[in-house]
């Protein structure tokens, strides 16, 4: 009966994976504390653009530099994103949270402090996505939503917004419920499902609404896969001003994916247990 220690080994395996795939997984997290305050972040999974150009500025804060990071406590460090609205250019900060192919249903969550801006309306802008290197990923994200710096002529500073159903990622804005807290921290979750090809979210733990609807469509049907990158930019008649820390991300692998798993750790045990029998 010596199989019968390797086969318990296999039910382990097979229970604890079976438990583990029902429940979120980490895959990414930053939190901004590796990089040098006053450098862009950088690295294999950070895309910068337009940081230094026309007064647009990207780069890693903490309580030495001008600004300071908001967010405090001892040494913490974040990301500056500042849009001269000036430049024909808008600054961002673009961060890729998986290596083996876009996450099909997940959340990403982080915190965000935006400047108010009492003289009009500037606009933070969230993409994700697939989303490439072009200066525009509205158009192709899976989700956007936008956050008021400001007041304007339909709504009041912090005023959240997500665009749906749009073929071109343009106009098709619609405005949440809620308002980000402008002036301090504030955490958002977005969640994303590709089989429902729906998009949920919560800003400092509420859930993001529109009247009773609380599931948004995708803005366009161009990130097929799902998600692999966020992207942090901005745009507007207004500068905008606005600071990113504790981005992370999580999988929900998909119950066909534990299935198979499953079915191959059982065959492998079968495997295992012939060759125990042929072996004695
Ligand atoms: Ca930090």
């Amino acid at each position: 009966m010596k199989y019968s220690t390797g086969l318990l080994t296999i039910l382990t395996l097979t229970s604890t994976l079976f438990a583990t795939q029902a429940s979120a997984q980490l895959v990414y997290e930053n939190n901004f504390q590796q990089y040098t305050p006053g450098d862009a972040p950088s690295g294999t999974d950070v895309f910068v653009k337009y940081n230094g150009r026309d007064g647009n500025l990207v780069y890693v804060v903490d309580s030495s530099t001008t600004p300071a990071d908001p967010f405090g406590g001892v040494g913490n460090k974040s990301m500056y994103v500042h849009y001269d609205h000036t430049s024909s250019k808008t600054p961002a900060g673009q961060f890729t949270v998986t290596n083996t192919g876009a996450i099909a249903k997940g959340t990403i969550s982080f915190d965000i402090y935006i400047d108010g801006d009492p003289t009009g309306t500037g606009l933070v802008e969230v993409n994700l996505g697939q989303l490439g290197i072009l200066d525009a990923v509205r158009a192709s994200s899976l989700t956007t939503i936008q956050i008021q710096t400001g007041s304007n002529p339909d709504n009041d500073p912090g005023k959240i917004r997500i665009f749906q159903n749009s073929a071109s990622g343009g106009s098709t804005a619609y405005y949440m419920d809620q308002f980000a807290v402008l002036d301090a921290v504030n955490t958002i979750t977005l969640s994303w499902d590709i089989d429902t090809k729906k998009v949920t979210g919560t800003i400092n733990g509420e859930s993001m609404t529109i009247g009773s609807t609380s599931e948004f469509d995708f803005t366009t049907q161009l990130s097929p896969d799902g998600v692999s990158q966020v992207r942090y930019t901005s745009t507007g008649v207004q500068d905008v001003s606005y600071f990113v820390d504790n981005i992370s991300a999580t999988a929900i692998p998909e119950p066909s994916h534990s299935v198979l798993a499953l079915g191959a750790l059982l065959v492998l045990g079968i495997g295992y247990r012939r060759h125990r029998r042929s072996v004695r």
